[in-house]
């Protein structure tokens, strides 16, 4: 009978040694019998699962949600019902960068919110930014190959980024704000987020609403320079992570308010550009921002592997009351979260704790890789069934949906009067941005077109910013043709310095 305190092996059989393997004599070969040997190395080189294909470098904590508002008039989903508090998992992260790259490289940042409802898990996977690069998914692993790293060197490169940008305009409004302040918050608690598409929701009543998401951060929002965000990336490459941790472990917990701006059914269809694209905020003085809730960020993580590394967050986690658009990248997403949660974490991911509901699971699913729940054998494993199975039920289901009909084809969306690349992009470069963010905002993307070594492409970025503003394009032309040019600031943006 070993000591309570003995280690053992994975299968609880005690061990004789951390500190020595078994050999033939003190200094004779390893024998291959040494199981726990073999067992320690084996099950050491298998603790990376594969980091996530964008978003890989990030954190997150657990939380509630309490609903302050009254929306039931527009969703009869359970988690935003006046009172209610939900049990939440928020994750924040970069885009490009990897498991190890410094927090303060300027980048969009995730802002996912997991809400372990009495009606299944409802997962809003959204952004620090309220748009998107780009309009088609078809598109994303174009765009995410240009940000990461060229296949030959493994080095970031300032000329496939805005080669890829300039060829597909729609980036603009997106750009204008990686490049703008937005690009580098002080700290995941001070910044806002936002589910950035359209979403659907249904009422009881069965009626259809459009809705966008808006979290804002009750601590404010921040920002830093570059030339501050290349010090911390040096000193300290989780300086996010570190400071959401800290704050937490201090008790001195984030929230975020949470607000919807609703569109009726009706009025995508006549709305002055297409509301489902998700390259366009909605104006607030057209659709006002309606309180919702409030979001605290109150416990970390136990382990950060098992909670946050595992955890899997997808646009496709709805519940009833809630439904997605036609947004062609939304739709595009609701494919690819699951799939790269099975790659990336296992057929049987949403068996981890992290990622279980908290409401029942009642489904005809069974087996695969590492399953360990199951019914019992007197139940029926196939629908429909004589033995008292679950059966689905439309009604509970509470699916929107919307009317599509036509030819299958490959195109843009249905045009809308006033559909364009760059006109929000510049109404943010003028009417957004102060004298000195504009000062701030030509520094940053001359830095970074200044590290474009191709002469048309150059030019091309040229015409880019002088499409969102003529005055903007003219200073640019002229400051990149100065001699004062810093070199420096051209790696800025490929994550190198400032
Ligand atoms: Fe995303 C992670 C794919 C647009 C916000 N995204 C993430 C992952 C994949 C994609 C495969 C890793 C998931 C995992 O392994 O757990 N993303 C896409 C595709 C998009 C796309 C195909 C376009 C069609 N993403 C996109 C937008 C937003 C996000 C428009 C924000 C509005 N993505 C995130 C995120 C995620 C993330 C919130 C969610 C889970 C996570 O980071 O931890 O930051």
């Amino acid at each position: 009978m070993s000591d309570s305190n003995t280690t053992t092996t994975q299968t609880g059989t005690p061990v004789a040694s951390d500190d020595h393997s078994l050999t033939a004599g003190a200094d004779g070969v390893t024998a291959l019998h040494d199981r726990y040997l073999v067992e320690k190395l084996a099950q050491f080189n298998r603790e990376r699962i594969p980091e996530r294909i964008v978003h890989a470098k990030g954190g997150g904590a657990h939380g509630e949600f309490v609903v302050t508002g009254d929306v039931s008039r527009f969703t009869k989903a359970a988690v935003f019902q006046r009172g209610a508090r939900t049990e939440t998992l928020q994750r924040f992260s970069s885009v490009a960068g990897e498991q190890g790259s410094p927090d303060t490289w300027r980048d969009v940042r995730g802002f996912s919110v997991k809400f372990y409802t009495t009606e299944g898990n409802y997962d809003i996977v959204g952004n620090n930014t309220p748009v998107f690069f780009i309009r088609d998914g078809i598109k994303f692993p174009d765009f995410i190959h240009s940000q990461k790293r060229l296949p030959g060197s493994g080095l970031r490169d300032a000329d496939m980024q805005w080669d890829f940008w300039t060829l597909s305009p729609e980036s603009a409004h997106q750009v204008t704000y990686l490049m703008g302040d937005r690009g580098l918050p002080r700290s995941w608690r001070q910044m806002p987020g936002y589910g950035s598409h359209t979403y659907q929701w249904i009422n009881a009543e069965g009626e259809r609403f459009w809705v966008k998401y808006h979290f804002h951060s009750r601590q404010g929002n921040a920002q830093m320079q570059g030339a501050e965000a290349e010090l911390i990336a040096g000193a300290d490459a989780d300086y996010y992570r570190r400071d959401l941790y800290e704050a937490i472990e201090a008790g001195d917990f984030p929230a975020w308010d949470l607000f919807v701006q609703v569109m009726p059914y009706e009025d995508a269809k006549t709305y002055r550009f297409n509301p489902f694209d998700l390259t366009k905020v909605w104006p607030h003085s057209d659709y006002p921002l309606i309180e919702v809730g409030t979001h605290t960020l109150t416990r970390n993580p136990e382990n950060f592997f098992a909670e946050i590394e595992q955890a899997a967050f997808s646009p496709a986690n709805t519940v009833p009351g809630i439904d997605i658009s036609p947004d062609k990248m939304l739709m595009a997403r609701v494919f690819s979260y699951p799939d790269a949660q099975r790659y990336r974490v296992g057929t049987n991911y949403n068996e981890l704790p992290v990622n279980a509901p908290k409401a029942a699971v009642r489904s005809y699913s069974q087996d695969g890789a590492a399953r360990h729940g199951f019914k019992p054998a007197t139940e029926p494993v196939y629908a429909p069934n004589s033995f008292g199975g679950p059966v689905a039920d439309a009604a509970a289901a509470g699916e929107g949906g919307w009317e599509s009909d036509g030819a299958l084809v490959r195109s843009a969306a249905t045009l809308h009067a006033e559909d364009d690349d760059f006109g929000q992009a510049g109404a943010l470069y003028r009417e957004v941005f102060d004298a000195a963010a504009k000062a701030r905002f030509l520094d940053t993307i001359s830095g970074a077109i200044g590290g474009v070594t191709r002469e048309d492409i150059r030019e091309r970025a040229i015409q880019y910013w002088t499409s969102v503003d003529a005055g903007l394009g003219a200073l640019l032309r002229q400051k990149l043709a100065s001699p004062s040019q810093d070199a420096n600031e051209a790696a800025e943006y490929v994550g190198v310095a400032e």
